[in-house]
């Protein structure tokens, strides 16, 4: 048997929870084109009767400028100190400069692989120059291209992964998918309606915290409070009429029915907590 911890690192918007979702086969990770999606460390337990692969997608790689960064930059540490394997992903059409002093600075003590990613976006001579610029580094000795859209080359990438998983016994239940609570995912999914409706600082000023979750005799019953940071978003979250918060609650209540396989009743509720992401008490509160 082999196991172990298999953590994705990158830039900002690289595709690293796509890339988790690829390898799950299932959607774990709430996705963007907007930078800074993931706030978490968000595990994928992948176990078969030969392997259990603990797959941490992370939040991407930034400079904090408030305290909410400093928590995402905390769980990309701790994906750091307990990797067995690192999976150094990078948009074959970002700035490689910015991504290789991101991964140098690394000082990765266990194996890795660089992958390139988004090689549908990209005419094969730039995917051969991505090549010859990260070939040369340290973190890549292995190279594999990939989509993580498509999910094109995933099937390889694994085979690559299992092969230098260490031996041992697997850490979770063989029906474990995540670490994380049902309400957790039910949050994310909220947030990621937030991403693809809203644009500007919206998306960044938001956060969703599930605070009710009750099994009824046919459906679920869930009460959800969006969290903002000024009374302006919170007009502009509910919308004229309130179109804009039905809107993501029917979007939200549609993909939360597919995730835990149940009818839903979805409440949404908008609240302002100036600075929230400057504030320790609050951020607690959060999840973060
Ligand atoms: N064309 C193309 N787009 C991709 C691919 N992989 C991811 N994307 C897109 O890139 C954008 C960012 O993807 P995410 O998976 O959210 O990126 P991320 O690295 O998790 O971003 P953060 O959470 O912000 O760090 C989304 O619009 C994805 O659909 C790919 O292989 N090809
Ligand atoms: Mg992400």
């Amino acid at each position: 048997m082999k196991s172990g911890f298999v953590n994705i690192f990158g830039r900002p918007n690289a595709g690293k929870s796509t890339l988790l979702n690829a390898l799950m086969g299932e959607k774990l990770a709430i996705v963007s084109p907007k930078v800074q999606t993931t706030r978490h460390r968000i595990k994928g337990i992948l176990t078969t009767d030969q392997y259990q692969i603990i797959f941490s997608d992370t939040p991407g790689i930034i400079d904090p400028k408030y305290k909410l960064h400093e928590k995402m930059m905390k769980a990309v540490k701790g994906a750091l100190e307990d990797a067995d394997l690192a999976l150094l992903l990078v948009d074959v059409n970002e700035n490689w400069k910015e991504a290789d002093e991101i991964f140098s600075s690394l000082n990765l003590k266990v194996p890795s692989l660089l992958l390139i990613n988004k090689i549908d976006k990209a005419k094969k001579e730039k995917q051969e120059e991505a090549i010859s610029f990260f070939k040369e580094k340290k973190y890549a000795k292995q190279i594999v291209m990939i989509s993580a859209l498509n999910a094109s080359h995933v099937q390889e990438l694994l085979k690559k992964i299992i092969e230098l998983l260490p031996e041992g016994e697997p850490f979770y239940a063989e029906d474990e998918i995540s670490d994380l609570p049902t309400k957790f995912f039910v949050s994310e999914i909220i947030r990621e309606k937030i991403y693809a409706l809203f644009e500007d600082e919206i998306p960044y000023h938001t956060t969703v915290v599930v605070n009710e979750f009750k099994q009824k005799s046919t459906l679920v019953k869930i009460r959800a409070e969006i969290i903002v940071q000024r009374e302006s978003q919170k007009a502009i979250i509910i919308g004229e009429g309130g179109k804009m918060i039905k809107q993501i609650g029917s979007e939200a209540r549609k993909e939360i029915e597919q995730f835990i396989d149940q009818k839903v009743f979805l409440e949404l509720f908008v609240k302002v907590r100036p600075k929230w992401r400057e504030n320790e008490l609050f951020l607690k509160e959060y999840g973060y």
